[in-house]
């Protein structure tokens, strides 16, 4: 056996260990890769402002710190939803998390740093690819897309993180399926019944991301939410959970919550008036800081408004 399967032995052994999972696949599919995104740009399938919004992740940018890139790693890690908890009136009032959004960045130099410990010995390097991880995570076979268009990983169902990786290592092995839907889905529509707001098509897979909850709670501050939509349907902080509540693919997941940040009263307030990161007190800021949420800071405002008049 020469050292490069070693890599991949270890790959997968450390994987399992440490209950991930994850594939290797060869670079040369990029391209295949960028089609499976641009055909629906070319096909006009796409709302145009949408895909301008999210379009520095379908360039695939590959001007990275390797001589060369042969290879990808996707990895996914097991991530539970958290509960926030905010003081309001003397009451406590808590909000969902979904899965992913907290301590993202941990998981990404966590993972980056594990591979690259595996890949050291033998001279390669692995770093961050900013590429579509769930059409890579479906075709490496680590993954299967749900009706919603979220992926599911056996034994995980949607609550992971996927983090995938260009390499310069030159794998023999390689992984590459057909785009598959989960079996379940084919006798189940319950995601598409509970979309609130029919995001999720009957006459296409594609999700129509213009109407995602979570399209309109994540985008800029200043963007307020479309008068056609119903305050009742908000769910979350950030994101939208309704269609993984439901989701039978779920059940052995869908209550594996853990305690996220606790609000007072003031640093409501304080949030809800739109105070910037840097004027909170410091206290406020570190805890943000904390559960890696600085990245959805500026959106609070505006979502909280909807729970806190
Ligand atoms: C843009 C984006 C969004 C947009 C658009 C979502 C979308 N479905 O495209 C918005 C803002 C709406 C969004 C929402 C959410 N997102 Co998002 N999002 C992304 C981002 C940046 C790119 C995703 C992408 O490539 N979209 C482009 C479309 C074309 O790709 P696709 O969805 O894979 O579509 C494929 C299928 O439709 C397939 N297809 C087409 N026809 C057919 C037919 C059949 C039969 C089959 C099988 C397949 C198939 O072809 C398409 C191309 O391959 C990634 C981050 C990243 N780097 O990848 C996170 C990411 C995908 N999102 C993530 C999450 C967690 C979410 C939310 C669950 C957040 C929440 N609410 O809690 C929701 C889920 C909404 C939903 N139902 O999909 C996770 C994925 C987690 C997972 N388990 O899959 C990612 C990876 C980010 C992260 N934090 O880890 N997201
Ligand atoms: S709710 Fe049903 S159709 Fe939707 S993703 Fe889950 S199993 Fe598939
Ligand atoms: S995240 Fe919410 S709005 Fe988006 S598709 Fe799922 S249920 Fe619909």
């Amino acid at each position: 056996m020469n050292n490069n399967d070693d890599v991949i032995k270890d790959f997968y052994k450390i994987l399992e260990e440490k209950g991930y999972k994850g594939k290797i696949l060869s670079a040369e599919h990029i391209p295949d890769i960028r089609h499976d995104i641009t055909k629906h740009h070319t096909q006009n399938r796409f709302d145009p402002e949408f895909y301008d919004n999210y379009q520095s992740f379908f360039e695939f940018k590959t001007d990275v710190d390797l001589p060369q890139i042969r290879s990808l790693f996707i990895i996914s890690v097991p991530v539970p939803q958290f509960e926030a908890v905010f003081h309001w009136k003397n009451e406590k009032k808590s909000l969902l998390i979904p899965p992913t959004y907290l301590y993202g960045l941990n998981i990404v130099n966590q993972i980056t740093e594990l591979v690259n410990e595996i890949l050291k010995p033998m001279g390669y390097k692995a770093v961050y690819a900013r590429i579509p991880q769930k059409t890579i995570a479906v075709r490496s076979g680590l993954a299967e897309y749900g009706r919603n268009n979220i992926t599911y990983v056996p034994g995980m169902g949607s609550f992971h993180r996927l983090t995938t990786l260009y390499s310069d290592f030159p794998t023999e092995e390689d992984n590459w399926y057909e785009l598959k839907m989960m079996d379940l889905c084919k006798e189940c529509s319950a995601c598409t019944r509970k979309c609130p707001t029919q995001a999720i098509p009957t006459d296409r897979f594609l999700l129509r991301a213009e109407r995602c909850i979570t399209y309109h709670n994540e985008l800029p501050p200043e963007m307020t939410f479309p008068e056609w939509f119903d305050p009742a349907w908000h769910n979350c902080l950030v994101g939208c959970l309704h269609c993984q509540k439901v989701c039978p693919a779920n059940k052995k997941v869908i209550n594996w919550t853990e305690l996220g940040p606790e609000f007072s009263e003031a640093e409501l307030s304080l949030i809800l008036k739109g105070e910037s990161l840097e004027e909170l007190p410091i206290a406020t800021k570190e805890k943000i800081v904390e559960y890696d949420l600085e990245n959805y800071y500026e959106v609070l405002p505006r979502n909280l408004a909807v729970f806190f008049k």
